[in-house]
């Protein structure tokens, strides 16, 4: 899938604050990419992409993730802000033949992380937190760890959400905690 198909795809399915946030995050992914060492058309596709499924039904989300056996069911037991990333992965490849696995990983991985993830995986987890067009107190402290260190500022990005989430009283994935075990040393 080229860029430009993948801008129009997105463009018809999300409202303007996201496909907006889609373009800043594709940009961030790409300088990441350039920074640390990773394919920079990958990172960029990907970043384009990886919200794709965001205004699906949840009804729709749903079917995707229980017709999908390589989406684990356990999915449907948190919540469904969850749901869109593995389901956008599965989306594109079915409705535009992408079948690079990198590039559905890092979509499939881009809201919970995972332990032991690829470059391009944390490139895009990364990306999504600290795209320009994000505004949450503490995203400047991440934005300047980016700049120094890709594992660190997923680090810090994972344990912010993991706090932001207790706080809330809502679930953790396991994969969150996961990540966040495999990168606190
Ligand atoms: O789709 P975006 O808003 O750009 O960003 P995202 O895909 O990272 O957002 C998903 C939301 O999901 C975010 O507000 C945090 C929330 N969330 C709920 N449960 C979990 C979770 N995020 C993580 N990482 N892990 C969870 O278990
Ligand atoms: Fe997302
Ligand atoms: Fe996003």
């Amino acid at each position: 899938m080229k860029i430009e198909e993948a801008q129009q795809a997105i463009k018809e399915v999300l409202p303007e604050k996201r496909y907006l946030h889609s373009l800043g995050v594709a940009d961030t992914a790409e300088k990441l990419a350039e920074k640390y060492g990773a394919d920079s058309e990958k990172a960029r596709l990907a970043g384009m992409l990886h919200d794709i499924a965001k205004y699906f039904s949840k009804d729709e989300l749903e079917a995707i993730i229980r017709r999908r056996t390589d989406i684990p069911d356990d999915y449907l037991d948190y919540s469904d802000k969850l749901w869109h990333a593995p389901a956008g992965a599965a989306y594109v490849q079915e409705r535009f033949g992408l079948n690079d696995r990198e590039v559905l990983s890092a979509m499939t991985y881009h809201t919970t992380g995972r332990k032991n993830m690829t470059k391009l995986e944390k490139i895009i987890f990364l990306a999504d937190y600290i795209e320009p067009g994000r505004d949450f107190p503490g995203v400047n402290e991440v934005r300047k760890t980016a700049g120094e260190s890709l594992d660190e500022a997923v680090f810090q990005e994972l344990q912010r959400t993991i706090i932001h989430l207790l706080e809330k009283r809502q679930s953790v994935y396991p994969e969150t905690v996961e990540a966040y075990n495999d990168l606190v040393r």
